[in-house]
């Protein structure tokens, strides 16, 4: 009976670290609309908006979420993303990622194949300010509009991040 109650104390212990060590998650989202204008032919405006994370742990894990209003077609659009930490990656890329040809609504990269791997954001504080940038590539289609976006950061909240002169702890996750 003893030996029951010892293997039932070091399962209940088993699963509570291991609840632990699972991953929090935490969303940013930014709803104001960024008009993206056509291409006058070859690239066009790039366009951007920040949004300010705050959340002071290391990336695990990330989602990306766009929905763009489009005119004609989403093949026109590249769409570029800088962390907190200066590190930019294209996940929409002239609708390579399998988004719809008209209003790409969805998650990178669950939904739609991001151009980049989104790994190498990987490591690096979640916190700071975080921008998309937006561009049309060919002419006609008209403007198109992002109306929302949104970073979705898995954590464990057992490690804060440092601050990001501590580039080296990213290499811990390479
Ligand atoms: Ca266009």
């Amino acid at each position: 009976m003893r030996h029951v109650i010892a293997l039932i104390c070091l399962g209940l212990i088993l699963c509570a670290s291991i609840a632990s060590a699972e991953l929090q998650t935490a969303t940013f989202t930014s709803t104001t609309p960024l008009t993206i204008p056509d291409s006058p032919g070859g690239p066009g405006t790039a366009v951007t908006q920040t949004m300010t994370v705050d959340l002071d742990y290391y990336i695990q894990d990330i989602r990306v979420y766009i929905d763009v209003a489009i005119v004609q077609w989403s093949s026109d659009l590249r769409i570029w993303v800088i962390s907190a930490w200066d590190t930019e990656l294209e996940l929409f890329h002239i609708a390579e990622g399998g988004e719809p040809a008209t209003n790409p609504m969805g998650w990178y990269p669950t939904d739609f194949t991001p151009y980049h791997d989104m790994t190498q954001w990987h490591g690096e504080g979640g916190g700071g300010v975080w921008t998309i940038v937006c561009q049309d590539w060919s002419e006609g289609g008209g403007d198109s509009v992002l109306n929302e976006w949104r970073v979705e950061i898995g954590y464990e909240d057992t490690v804060p991040a440092e601050g990001r002169t501590l580039t080296s702890v990213k290499s811990l996750f390479e």
